[in-house]
């Protein structure tokens, strides 16, 4: 006897996430021409393998109920992998826990699909990761791909009761073929938690150089933040004696609670490029924007450029979702022709990306003004603008 409960839920669970997958994306048009934002999101809950989210048996499963659910796919690390576009993604079931897969992309726009199975990150003995999240993917140029992600576990030293308090580190993995990692012990670092740490692609004087964003709590970051810039000798055992913050928290700016180093930055001839996440706060809670500035090509921690105000910030329907009013980016990717490819997540949910090149955002990065920090100011340059186009 066929079940038609199971039959038909089946059927349809399948046509409708083979449509979503192979959904062609649409590029908008860009009213500020630095960058197109695209019409559909690239890869969100709804993309999850059916085989991560069902028993596919009929005796086991006569409803094809969903036995694991997911709740958001975001944050997504990225790189060029085999020619394929590919993005390591903050993947989070309803549990809350979240880990990282691979989603892989033949043009960087549209047709994201998971590989067969979630990362399995190893673990380091006696001390258990209860979550992980935002992976930033980099190139080294010592022959390995590393993920810098934030590791988070229960702060031991919270009083009974408090279920809350956690303690969030950088832990460092690396790996040759996006599957099998080598676990790493995590970052220490003398300026409290770490979150938002991203491994410099290159050697500097010999030595392996992260970004960082000391902060002296889990969430505020209190007397620390701003971002940092340390040195190690030694990646297997990655220790940052000094931390210079080269872009600090500012005072009415967009970044005046708290910023975060996005991707690993871009090489110009001009300079770096670098996009960071900037925090403030409104009577509507925190509102997370992407920003971005130039580094010097030979000294990477002296900002040389930085415009005024947001980059990119959630608008419309993006700013609705699990952490509402977020933008948030750790993934972009180059092309050899200069095209260059923005992951980047709404709101706590999901990943979009929006195209662009390399060009564009330095010209966007040289000739932006910069923030005077005063409203009298902003006048001023805004009239210049008018006198030139006289
Ligand atoms: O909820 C918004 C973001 O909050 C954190 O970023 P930050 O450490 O800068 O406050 C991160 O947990 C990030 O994952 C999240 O998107």
């Amino acid at each position: 006897m066929t079940n038609s409960v199971y039959n038909e839920r089946r059927a349809r669970i399948e046509r409708e996430h083979e449509e979503l997958l192979s959904r062609p994306n649409e590029m908008l048009f860009s009213v500020n021409g630095v960058y197109n934002k695209y019409a559909n999101p690239v890869v969100t809950r709804e993309h999850v393998p059916l085989k991560w989210r069902y028993d596919f048996d009929e005796k086991r499963n006569p409803y094809f109920m969903e036995r694991i659910s997911f709740n958001a796919a975001f944050n997504a690390g990225a790189m060029k992998w085999n020619g394929k576009y590919i993005m390591v993604v903050r993947t989070e079931s309803v549990d809350r826990k979240s880990f990282f897969a691979v989603a892989e992309s033949p043009n960087g726009v549209d047709n994201f699909r998971f590989w067969e199975r979630p990362i399995s990150m190893p673990q380091i003995p006696g001390k258990p990761d209860t979550n992980v999240y935002d992976m930033r993917l980099t190139q080294h140029e010592d022959g390995w791909i590393y993920g810098v992600f934030c590791t988070e576990r229960k702060d031991p030293n919270a009083p009974a009761g408090d279920t809350s308090s956690a303690v969030a580190a950088a832990a460092i993995a690396r790996t040759k073929d996006l599957i099998s990692w080598e676990r790493l012990p995590d970052l220490i670092s003398h300026a409290g938690q770490q979150r938002n740490v991203v491994l410099f692609p290159y050697f500097v004087n010999g030595k392996y150089a992260f970004y960082t964003r000391p902060q002296d709590g889990f969430i505020d970051t209190g007397s620390g933040g701003g971002i940092g810039w340390g040195l190690t000798d030694d990646i297997t055992k990655a220790e940052v004696l000094d931390e210079l913050i080269i872009d600090a928290k500012t005072y009415h700016t967009v970044y005046e609670v708290k910023n975060g180093m996005g991707p690993a930055p871009i090489k110009t001839k001009y300079g770096w490029l670098n996009l960071a996440h900037g925090v403030r706060n409104t009577a509507a809670g925190l509102r997370y924007v992407l920003y971005m500035f130039m580094t010097d090509l030979e000294k990477p921690w002296v900002v040389t450029h930085k415009p005024a105000g947001h980059f990119l910030a959630p608008y419309g329907s993006e700013r609705v979702g699990d952490v509402s009013n977020v933008a948030f980016s750790n993934g972009w990717i180059e092309d050899p022709d200069g095209k260059v490819f923005i992951y980047y997540a709404s709101s706590d949910t999901r990943m979009h990306v929006a195209t662009t090149t390399v060009d564009q955002l330095v010209d966007y990065c040289m000739n932006t003004p910069e923030d005077d920090l005063y409203s009298h100011k902003s006048v001023e340059r805004i009239n210049a603008l008018i006198d030139m186009n006289k």
